[in-house]
């Protein structure tokens, strides 16, 4: 026995059905938005920076100190020679306290030798040089080897065994010479000007 359905009746109980199932989807999808917009984690625009105006490269501080002094045109070190004599250990004290990068100076270049050979005139003067840690190898004061060799002739020779500095001797055209760092009760010799360099 078949059961009789209105037609028109049965299309509009279809068109009520199907205008809540849409109703219920179109809920569902802006739950979904309204969930997606509330958790969301994206974060807020960066508050934007200017970019900072053109300047010129930080100009190095002047070279000054010392009694003459004079600036290496191929590095811009800073070479000042103090003419007082004093023992290496001072001499050093003397440079170091005038900032962290400055040294009793390193040589590295025969230009350099000859800048700071300039510089001191006819006098001798302490470079930085020492082998007091290790006889015959000689350190600069900043820690580095000495790998420029311009020792004058027969040296450096150690004479009487106590001679673990480094001079520069401007009338020999910056020829060098191991020294006594200070003076002994026997010895006179120690005392020197000095070469600070700030690099
Ligand atoms: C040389 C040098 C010494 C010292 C002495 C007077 O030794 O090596 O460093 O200057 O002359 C003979
Ligand atoms: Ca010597």
């Amino acid at each position: 026995m078949n059961r009789h359905i209105e037609p028109v009746e049965s299309l509009c109980y279809c068109r009520r059905m199907w205008s809540r199932v849409l109703a219920l989807l179109a809920l569902g999808g802006c739950a979904q938005i309204f969930e997606l917009d509330a958790t969301s984690k994206i974060a807020p625009d960066a508050p934007r920076v200017d970019a900072p105006p053109m300047q010129d490269a930080p100009s190095p501080p002047p070279c000054t100190g010392g009694d003459t002094r004079s600036v290496d045109p191929a590095t811009g070190a800073c070479y000042m020679f103090y003419a007082t004599p004093m023992p290496y250990a001072q001499a050093r004290s003397v440079c170091h306290a005038l900032g962290p990068t400055t040294f009793l100076a390193s040589v590295q270049s025969v230009s350099e030798n000859a800048l700071i050979a300039t510089l001191i005139g006819a006098k001798e003067a302490f470079l930085g040089g020492t082998d007091a840690a290790v006889e015959g190898t000689f350190l600069w004061d900043n820690g580095t080897p000495v790998q420029l060799s311009n020792w004058n002739t027969a040296e450096p020779n150690d004479a009487g065994g106590a001679e673990d500095c480094i001079e520069i001797i401007g009338s020999l055209s910056g020829k060098w010479n191991d020294v006594p760092c200070a003076p002994t009760a026997t010895s006179t010799l120690g005392s020197f000007p000095f070469v600070c360099e700030r690099d």
